[in-house]
């Protein structure tokens, strides 16, 4: 990687200067349960198909990422075994029949350590690439992401993964008032509900940028390879 290169991938409200030694790829919460059929997101009545197809283009981008040798960051939503860290809101809130740390069909709901809590096989994170454990629906609370970035001298962050009303944005905004530049590819993230994903990503855009910016793997990728 150059230090000093900057590149712009076409996005929207318009281009995204970036450089790939001070930018992160950071992929929210492609945890099984919410992903498989079986998990925890479909047992709620979800159609996880629409997460689903966040994760060839993921794929992409992630090994494009790899390939530069550029930093990426995972994260995990879930709570200690004990749930000391769970707040009595979160515990009680859906009134489903089954809620988080009871027991799932992938082991305790968003536990860590269980096995519908863990990374999807797909993007599974290689040696040396940081997992976030984070408690919240935002990445930076009750974490050391700041941290990480912060030694890193990361300044910008490609965020990805699910889902985009709820981690995504809530990590988005989160890292907007912490100084980062946040681009979102929009195939690479996914809602269960196709209303909020487009909503979600107007809002992100809205204002000329207000928590940042849109494009899709594609146009990054074209980008990185200088095409
Ligand atoms: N990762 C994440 O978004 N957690 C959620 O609970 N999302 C829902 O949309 N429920």
């Amino acid at each position: 990687m150059n230090p000093t290169q900057t590149l712009t991938v076409p996005a929207e409200p318009y281009g995204f200067d970036f450089n790939p030694a001070t930018c992160a790829l950071l992929l929210i919460d492609m945890q099984r349960d919410f992903l498989e059929p079986g998990g925890f997101g479909e047992l709620l009545g979800n159609d996880v198909s629409q997460l689903r197809r966040t994760i060839a283009p993921n794929q992409r981008l992630l090994a494009g990422w790899r390939s530069l040798g550029a930093l990426v960051i995972h994260t995990r939503e879930g709570h200690r075994p004990d749930l000391a860290d769970l707040p009595d809101t979160k515990r009680r809130r859906g009134r489903g029949a089954r809620g988080i740390g009871d027991p799932g069909p992938m082991g305790r709901i968003l536990v860590r350590g269980e096995a519908g809590h863990d990374l999807i096989p797909e993007l599974y994170p290689m040696a040396g690439e940081p997992v976030i454990d984070k408690p919240g629906k935002g990445a930076f609370w009750a974490t050391d992401l700041h941290a990480i970035l912060q030694n890193r001298g990361i300044k910008q962050l490609i965020v990805t993964g699910v889902t985009t009303e709820v981690c995504v944005h809530t990590t988005v905004r989160e890292a907007n008032d912490r100084g980062y530049d946040c681009l979102v590819p929009s195939d690479c993230v996914g809602s269960y509900f196709p209303e909020f994903q487009e909503m979600g990503l107007r809002m992100l855009k809205a204002q000329g940028g207000i928590f940042g910016w849109v494009s899709d793997s594609e146009r990054v990728l074209s980008t990185l390879a200088g095409r």
